[in-house]
């Protein structure tokens, strides 16, 4: 171990907080560095990262199944690798290439995610790769492909945002899910600025709001293009820069004519007060920002939603300009750069698309492969998952970092065609509920023990350094890929080196739209990390897009005419409430990692929902009571936590747990028909009460 601290970032969340880590007594512990995402701020889960390095569930062997029925035992990494070469070749031989799937996780470095691209497309020569981002952002990716040609989470870096008059925030509870980026907020706060946020709960972030609109979940949509509707109407839509700098827009406003405010307010449950307010004060501003997170974009409209709320952003001229824009508030440490370059079914490196013949023939250059080698297109995440095991599904899979069993929607049935496949591998930090199930079990170092970048939810790529040893017995993701790629007979094209892997991207990514091939480790060193794109070493880096042209072929912004749906569950007499799904701020994801941390597991200790009191007057619910979930997917239990702060008619159930309490034992699959989104934000759930003793 070093014995100076070193300077790194967190492995949670896309805010990607700089610390130190010092070692202390044989151990690391967290120290505040002051960097530009979090100002020397960190939030609980941080705080007590370095608590999972030595903790005593860790894993520090790889596990082996040697028959379905039979127990996990510890073996050697060349048993365990052999097996595992030897059943995927096994099962392509019977059924065929794409018999062999891969699912990844935005938490993977830049070079690992890259890896597990080429790994599956290489050496397994599958195209069913697919990740959790699909799950995270792939909504607001689609809206802003389609509208501004390009999809970066904020366009603009954080230090802009104080600047901007107004701020709208849809679906985002940035107050517990990056508490850190709250100074932005309240810098921006103090400078007169205003916040209007979009939720069904009062939450901590809509408490800082200067206006909350608590919307009906999945009515997002229509509020949107209510908001336009006003605003049209009231004459606050910037015409001149409709004209020179969009396309579209005729249409558009024939849409949203019919939103007219009281319409809209049955609609979404919002008052059409708030609403004239809203659309005033965003029209009225000369800067302003649209935000969307997970609330808006995890809908089975989602991608329409986003766009709905570009159109506003667009129609009012809040784009393309100094301290203006729209942006997706992304959400895992690397859920940027993890779609960025490879881990998607449609995608190569450098947001390259696996469908076009350019694009194919650039990155099999760079692989050394034939371009007809390389595979097409694969199944979306919920799609591989949902037919896994089946006639044309994948009947084996590999999972690196992500826990599906619980954070999957429709959870029972992920769980039953996991258990349908022929041969299951995970890789992972510990036996979380998913690892439970394989038939191999591959034991990974964590972020302290390797080095690698990582790009925030500004675009910013960032370097995490190692700062420890990796545990005894355990190797790296990319250690890995690397061994089974020789065993299946593709060593040649891999190596497990970070830097050396990191200048492979480099070269990969060059001449597209996230283009990386100017950033080196050194550059990321002294500038405090480097915006993309970045096209060559004396290139300073992009922090703030669009503000000449956007990245569309004729360089304008692209107005889409989208109109409310009905999510695809709605409440009803048998299931009369509805459910949406989140997060709290001590618990990070499928819990796997901060259930673990004792400071955070007794921060909160247990699956809840929340629900109104007169609701819960109503069932005789009291504070503390066990209650039972039922949707159309299945049953859940939790205890009852009474709040005002939410909406009569919705119920919100936290994510993190396994088990009984497990959220997407109710959550609908349907999907967004773009960006294959499932809606972990709405559907229709019946609440009972439960015996005392049950
Ligand atoms: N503490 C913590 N922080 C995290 C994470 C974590 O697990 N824990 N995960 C990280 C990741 S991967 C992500 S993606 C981000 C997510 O960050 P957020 O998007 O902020 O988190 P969520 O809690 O999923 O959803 C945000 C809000 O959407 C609201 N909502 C529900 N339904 C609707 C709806 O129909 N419309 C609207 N407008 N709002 C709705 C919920 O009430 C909730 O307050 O957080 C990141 N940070
Ligand atoms: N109901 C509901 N469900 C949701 C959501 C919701 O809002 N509501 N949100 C969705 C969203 S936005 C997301 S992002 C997903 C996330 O859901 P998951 O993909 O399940 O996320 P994590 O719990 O972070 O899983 C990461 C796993 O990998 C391990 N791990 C961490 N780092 C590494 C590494 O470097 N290598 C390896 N091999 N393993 C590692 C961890 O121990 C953990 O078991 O959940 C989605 N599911
Ligand atoms: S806000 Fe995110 S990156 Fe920052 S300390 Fe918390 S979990 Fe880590
Ligand atoms: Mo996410």
């Amino acid at each position: 171990m070093n014995t100076a601290a070193t300077a790194t970032h967190c492995p949670y969340c896309a805010l990607q907080c700089g610390m130190n880590l010092v070692p202390q007594d044989g151990l690391l512990t967290v120290a505040s560095r002051d960097f530009p995402t979090n100002k020397g701020g960190l939030c609980q889960k941080g705080w007590n990262a370095t608590e999972l390095l030595a903790h005593p569930e860790r894993l520090t062997t790889p596990l082996i199944r040697d028959h379905k029925g039979a127990d996990l035992r510890p073996v050697s990494w060349e048993v365990a690798l052999d097996r595992i070469a030897q059943e995927f070749q096994e099962c392509q031989e019977r059924y065929g290439h794409d018999a062999v799937g891969v699912f990844g996780g935005g938490g993977l470095t830049n070079e690992k995610a890259y890896l597990l691209g080429k790994f599956a497309r290489v050496a397994l020569r599958t195209p069913h790769i697919d990740y959790n981002g699909r799950f995270c952002m792939s909504s607001a990716a689609a809206a802003g492909n389609k509208a501004f040609g390009l999809d970066r989470g904020l366009p603009f870096p954080l230090e802009d945002i104080p600047g901007a008059e107004v701020i709208l925030l849809i679906g985002s509870n940035v107050a517990e899910t990056m508490p850190p980026i709250m100074q932005y907020f309240d810098e921006q706060k103090r400078r007169g600025g205003k916040l209007i946020v979009v939720d069904p709960r009062t939450t901590p972030t809509a408490k800082a709001a200067t206006l909350h609109l608590q919307n009906t979940p999945g009515t997002d949509l229509a509020l949107a293009n209510g908001l336009l509707h006003i605003a049209a109407r009231d004459r606050l839509l910037d015409k001149d820069f409709i004209q020179q700098r969009t396309g579209g827009y005729e249409e558009v406003r024939r849409v949203i004519a019919s939103y007219w405010p009281d319409r809209v307010e049955r609609m979404t449950g919002v008052p059409v007060q708030q609403m004239v307010e809203a659309a005033h004060l965003l029209g009225k501003a000369s800067t302003a920002m649209v935000l969307t997170a997970r609330g808006a974009e995890q809908q089975s409209k989602g991608t329409a939603t986003v766009l709905a709320f570009i159109n506003l952003a667009l129609a009012l001229g809040k784009v393309g300009k100094p301290h203006c824009g729209y942006g997706c508030i992304t959400g895992q440490g690397n859920g940027q750069g993890g779609r960025e370059h490879g881990q998607k079914a449609d995608q190569l490196p450098g947001y390259r698309k696996i469908d076009n013949p350019e694009h194919r023939a650039h990155i099999a250059a760079v692989w050394g492969i034939d371009a007809a080698d390389l595979p097409g297109s694969g199944r979306s995440a919920y799609e591989l998952l949902d037919t896994m095991g089946e006639a044309g599904g994948v009947r084996a899979l590999l999972v690196m970092a992500s826990n599906i069993v619980v954070s999957a929607p429709r959870a029972s049935h992920v769980q039953e065609r996991l258990d349908a496949l022929d041969f299951l591998v995970v890789s992972d930090l510990f036996l979380s509920e998913t690892a439970q199930r394989a038939d191999v079990v591959l034991p990974s170092t964590q972020w302290a023990e390797e080095e690698g970048t990582m790009t925030n939810l500004e675009g910013r790529v960032l370097l995490r350094q190692r700062a420890t040893t990796p545990a005894p017995g355990v190797w790296s993701d990319a250690q890995i890929l690397t061994a089974l790629a020789a065993r299946l007979g593709y060593g040649k094209f891999f190596t497990a080196e970070p830097v050396a892997i990191f200048e492979e991207l480099r070269r990969a990514s060059a001449g597209g739209l996230a283009d990386y091939s100017g950033i080196t480790y050194e550059r990321i060193k002294e500038k405090d990390g480097v915006f993309w794109p970045c096209p060559s070493p004396e290139h300073p880096g992009t922090p703030r897009l669009f503000l000449d042209r956007f990245a569309t072929e004729d360089g304008r912004a692209r107005f889409h005419p989208v109109r409310h749906q009905a999510a695809g569950e709605e409440p009803d007499d048998e299931y009369p409430l509805y459910l949406t799904t989140g997060r709290v701020m001590s618990h990070y994801q499928s819990g796997a990692q901060t259930r673990r941390v004792k400071a955070l597991r007794e921060a909160v200790r247990e699956p809840f929902v929340e629900i109104h009191p007169t609701l819960a007057s109503h069932f005789e619910i009291n504070e503390g009571d066990s209650v039972q979930l039922t949707t159309r997917r299945g049953t859940a239990e939790v205890k009852a936590r009474l709040t005002a702060a939410i909406r009569q008619d919705t119920l919100f159930v936290p994510f993190h747990w396994g088990g009984r309490g497990r959220a997407n034992l109710l959550t609908n699959p349907a999907l967004d028909p773009t960006s294959k989104m499932p809606e972990f934000k709405v559907c229709a759930v019946r609440l009972e009460k439960l015996a005392r003793h049950q």
